[in-house]
Formats: C-alpha cells, sequence, structure tokens
C-alpha cells in the first residue's frame, strides 16, 4: 500500500474524514438544499477539484451541486490530490462535504462514473470496480441524446507528447501554485470590497504566449487521437481550461476546473451542449436579489 492509499484508508477507519465509514447516517456540515429546486441535466461532466489542497473552491462546488442534478455524472480525474496530500495533509470539512454529496448523488441514482487523472492516480488501480454506486473507469464512450459519441477521459494521456521536457511540467507545477496563492489573496481582497470573483490565471492565461500555444497544442493532439478511434468527440480536462470548440470536424469538450474557473460541461436533455460558468451564475443570482429587494422597497 502506497503512502497516498494509507493516508486515504486511514482517514476512511477514524481520522478526519471520519463520517463514510457510516456514511448512511451521516450529516454535511453545510447543509444542503431540497433536491426538488434543483436544474436538471442529462449529464454533468467535472472535473479538476483537487480536494485536499488550499486552491479548491470547495464552497463554489458545494453550491453548485446543490443547484443541478443530472442521470449521469461523469468525474473527469484530478477529483482528490493525492501528490499534494502526500506532502502535507489538508483536508477541511468543506471537503468532506463534497465527497458526501457526490456520494450521496450515486445513492439517489445518478448514474455516477469517475475517471482518476493524473494526480489521483492511486485510484486507477480500482479501474473497473464499483464502489458504492460509483463506477471506476479508465475511459468512457458517452452516448449523447441524439446519438454522438464522445470519448471521455482525463488528457494526462497526452502529457509525453505535449510536454517535450518532463521537468516543464514540475516547474508549470510550482509556478501554477504560485499563482493560486495569489489568486486567493486576490479574490480574498475583493470579496472585502463587495467585487465579484475573478480569475487571475484565466486573465494571465490569455496573455502568455507560450500558455496559448501549449494550449492549443493539448487541444488538437487530443481531438486528432478522439478522430483515429472514430468517435465524434471528447471530453476532458486536465489542463484547466475550459473550451467547447470543433476542430477538424471532431467536437472538443473541456470540462475547465474547481481551482479557480470554476466551470462544468452539461448535456441538455436534447443532447445540446453547454459550458456553465459558476461565479458567473453566482453573480447574476446575487444581482437578482438585489433588484428583487429594491424593487420590494419602491413597492
Ligand atoms: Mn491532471
Amino acid at each position: 500500500m502506497d503512502a497516498v492509499t494509507k493516508i486515504a484508508m486511514d482517514g476512511l477507519s477514524g481520522g478526519t474524514i471520519a463520517d463514510f465509514a457510516d456514511f448512511a447516517n451521516s450529516h454535511p456540515a453545510i447543509p444542503e438544499r431540497a433536491t426538488s429546486e434543483r436544474r436538471r441535466y442529462r449529464t454533468i461532466w467535472i472535473s479538476d477539484i483537487h480536494l485536499g489542497t488550499r486552491g479548491c473552491n470547495a464552497d463554489m462546488l458545494i453550491d453548485f451541486l446543490d443547484h443541478v442534478d443530472s442521470e449521469r455524472m461523469y468525474l473527469v480525474g484530478d477529483i482528490i490530490d493525492g501528490w499534494r496530500l502526500k506532502k502535507r495533509f489538508y483536508w477541511p470539512a468543506a471537503h468532506n462535504d463534497v465527497v458526501w454529496r457526490l456520494l450521496k448523488r450515486a445513492k439517489r441514482g445518478t448514474e455516477v462514473i469517475y475517471i482518476p487523472g493524473n494526480h489521483d492516480e492511486v485510484m486507477r488501480q480500482f479501474t473497473g470496480l464499483d464502489f458504492g454506486g460509483v463506477a471506476i473507469r479508465r475511459k468512457a464512450i458517452h452516448e449523447t441524446a441524439d446519438g454522438r459519441r464522445l470519448l471521455v477521459l482525463h488528457g494526462d494521456e497526452f502529457d509525453a507528447i505535449t510536454l517535450a521536457h518532463r521537468w516543464l511540467a514540475h516547474v508549470g507545477d510550482v509556478a501554477y501554485e504560485f499563482m493560486m496563492a495569489l489568486n486567493r489573496w486576490v479574490n480574498a481582497y475583493r470579496r472585502f470590497f463587495n467585487l465579484p470573483y475573478w480569475s487571475l490565471s484565466k486573465h494571465a492565461k490569455a496573455k502568455v504566449k507560450n500558455a496559448v500555444q501549449f494550449i492549443s497544442n493539448f487541444e488538437e493532439i487530443v481531438a486528432q487521437a478522439a478522430g483515429s478511434r472514430g468517435v465524434d468527440g471528447v471530453v476532458c480536462g486536465h489542463i484547466h481550461t475550459a473550451e467547447f470548440r470543433d476542430i477538424n470536424g471532431i467536437e472538443y469538450y473541456n470540462d475547465g476546473d474547481w481551482v479557480e474557473g470554476c466551470t462544468a460541461l452539461v448535456e441538455h436533455f436534447d443532447g445540446r451542449m453547454e459550458l456553465l460558468h459558476w461565479a458567473d451564475e453566482i453573480a447574476a443570482r446575487a444581482k437578482a436579489r438585489s433588484v428583487a429587494k429594491i424593487e420590494m422597497m419602491a413597492a
């Protein structure tokens, strides 16, 4: 048993991830909204949550999970960050709440398919198994309501091709960690002044030419690989850049992340696909509330 599995097991048998041994009788720290008020979709894809890190935006994800529901849900990798957990154990109550909500969904009848990524690759050894209604798979083929076939995978499979030098991945990792810390400070400041959530790396990525080049290379390589497998499109995560575009006749979808982009990919009941930007949804909700308040005061 490696260190990460051991941490996970220790946690399950008593530590901070205590309640899951008695999941049916446990309750989340942050109470759930009524399930009847949720927007329904045929399918939801989320990835790159990075539970176990300070970067994880668990509060926004909890808000998302409490406002939407679906027949099927894909967890497209890097759900738990084993790399970071191995260095330092970090597991606040909100992270427990995310896991609780995901398991609860499976229990209520959503078909949950978990495709581990590189940060939670320790779970890949359980490929083919089902845990409490969560099916662990290496990849999947999703058929949309209108019959298109989409390959679903995390995306780190292409690192060897997209990253010419392995060490670049680690430099990128350190730089990314720094940027995430900066992002937290910027947004703590913005929250204090009642400003909406702002994504630093979304702006940085759009400015840095190399990052743009890397992202478009990744997108093209993934789409090409999907095309050669004879599917209509591909859904992945990994690079924390939500996207939806046509690449030489192949639909390329990236569901983004819950570190700072806070996005999800959804399929409507007619097969139509949409990227949800949850920070925008929360801002729109707050605005609608304040408009309602002003109208009430004026009446
Ligand atoms: Mn990844």
